[in-house]
């Protein structure tokens, strides 16, 4: 399976269905998708939405994907759930809350697992973004689990992110205040048609209130309901708003440099890794290891020896 470069950038479904596979599958022509699909990028706006597992998310995108195609809008959605790589349980919620739009040929959905390393994920997840950026897709949303360091990294790299949390998760906020506070564009209590809406709304606004003093956008906290399809046109007025705000104040580039900084970190780091485990090492690590455990030396000295051969 080879990739086909023109039918990215026509947007034509198949092609950009095989250059996502091929990022998700880790396969060899990563390097030369990537080195084309650099300088077709900078069209589409990014978007990361992220919170617990069952805040509702994906039924919030299926609202969301309504709105914007009634404005002719493409979008692209990369499901990313490092919490489920076998059983694909979340990713199978993703696709029945979304399903009516699997056959509009404006909205790409597209879930990614961990297959084994959480490592590059945030990364494969960006050349996963890079492929649709590349199709010309308006509108690309990375819906991530949780606040890990996999959903920061992809929060971070994204536009403008969106926190969903839940009216009973105001214990999980407290807890998951730093991060979320650092990442968080825009602020949704999602499920607002349930008791403690109003408080959560409180607790939240509180919090934004506090960190208030060093930045100059202050995330807007909204009551949104899926079910009920309410507050879905002001979230997606927030979103146009926020990304005014980068536009007027030249952050967008600073986010490009963001992810082309987390790209270049990672390929830096592989290719290192890759060159330093020659055969004669890893058998060294090997041999050692299998010695008694009295005789085998501290992890920094053996990796100092490591170091040393050549
Ligand atoms: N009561 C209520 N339930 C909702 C709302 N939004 C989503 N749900 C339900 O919450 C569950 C999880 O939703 P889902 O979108 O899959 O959450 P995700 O894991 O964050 O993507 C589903 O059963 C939804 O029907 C809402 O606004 N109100
Ligand atoms: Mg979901």
């Amino acid at each position: 399976m080879t990739f086909d470069i023109k039918g990215i950038l026509d947007g034509k479904r198949l092609a950009i269905s095989r250059a996502l596979s091929i990022i998700e599958n880790q396969r060899a022509e990563i390097d030369a998708l990537t080195d084309a699909l650099h300088g077709h990028l900078g069209h589409a706006f990014r978007i990361g939405v992220t919170g617990p597992p069952g805040a509702g998310k994906s039924s919030l995108l299926d609202n969301l994907i309504e709105v914007w195609r009634q404005t002719g809008k493409t979008i692209g959605i990369i499901s990313v759930d490092p919490t489920s790589p076998f059983s694909g349980g979340a990713i199978l919620g993703d696709r029945v809350r979304m399903m009516r739009h699997y056959k509009d040929n404006g909205v790409f959905i597209r879930s990614m697992a961990t297959r084994g390393s959480l490592g590059g994920l945030s990364v494969r997840a960006q050349d996963a973004a890079d492929v649709y950026d590349a199709a010309g897709i308006d509108m690309i949303v990375f819906e991530t689990v949780g606040v890990g360091q996999v959903e920061l990294d992809v929060a971070k790299a994204a536009d403008t992110t969106i926190v969903v949390i839940v009216p009973e998760s105001g214990d999980e906020v407290q807890a998951m205040k730093a991060g979320l506070m650092e990442i968080a564009d825009i602020f949704v209590i999602n499920k607002a048609d349930r008791a403690g809406a109003d408080k959560a709304f409180r607790e939240v606004r509180g919090m934004v209130d506090l960190r208030l003093k060093q930045a100059d956008w202050k995330p807007p906290v909204l009551k949104t309901s899926a079910i009920k399809h309410e507050g879905i046109d002001e979230l997606a007025d927030q979103i146009e708003r926020h990304r005014e705000y980068l536009e007027q104040n030249d952050l967008l580039i600073r986010k490009f440099q963001d992810r082309f900084r987390m790209k270049i970190r990672d390929i830096i780091a592989d290719r290192l890794s890759s060159d330093f485990w020659t055969q004669e090492r890893k058998n060294l690590l090997d041999t050692t290891l299998n010695r008694p455990i009295e005789a085998i030396p501290s992890p920094v000295r053996l990796a100092q020896t490591l170091f040393k051969i050549k």
